[in-house]
């Protein structure tokens, strides 16, 4: 057999639908509530969104101020695993800090 060709056996199937390259974005946003103090929420965006404390004190003054606040944008598993962890942080104090995602448009 030439060395290029290959078996039928290891031919493989077309995928039954190929995204375009550019893949969806998530929104990460964050909630506002009565109970956690500013402070924790500028810890938590710090920590896991890396933000220094200038950007980090807005995003959380916004959110204070406007109910909710977007924080960032990734893919679907970044935006969800960051959502969730910033979330656990709260919960492991007794706070209810909460993050969403939500699909870009
Ligand atoms: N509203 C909270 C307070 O006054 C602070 C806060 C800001 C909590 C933003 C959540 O997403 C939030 N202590």
């Amino acid at each position: 057999m030439p060395v290029h060709s290959s078996s039928p056996a290891t031919v493989l199937a077309p995928k039954a639908k190929t995204r375009s390259e550019r893949p969806r974005l998530y929104k990460v946003i964050l909630l506002n509530d009565d109970f956690t103090p500013r402070e924790f929420v500028v810890k938590v965006l710090k920590a896991i969104f890396r933000m220094d404390r200038d950007e980090a004190y807005t995003v959380m003054l916004a959110a204070h101020q406007q109910g909710a606040c977007v924080v960032a944008v990734f893919t679907y598993e970044i935006a969800e695993e960051k959502a969730s962890a910033a979330t656990e942080m709260g919960t492991q104090e007794g706070y209810p800090l909460h993050f969403t995602t939500e699909r870009e448009a």
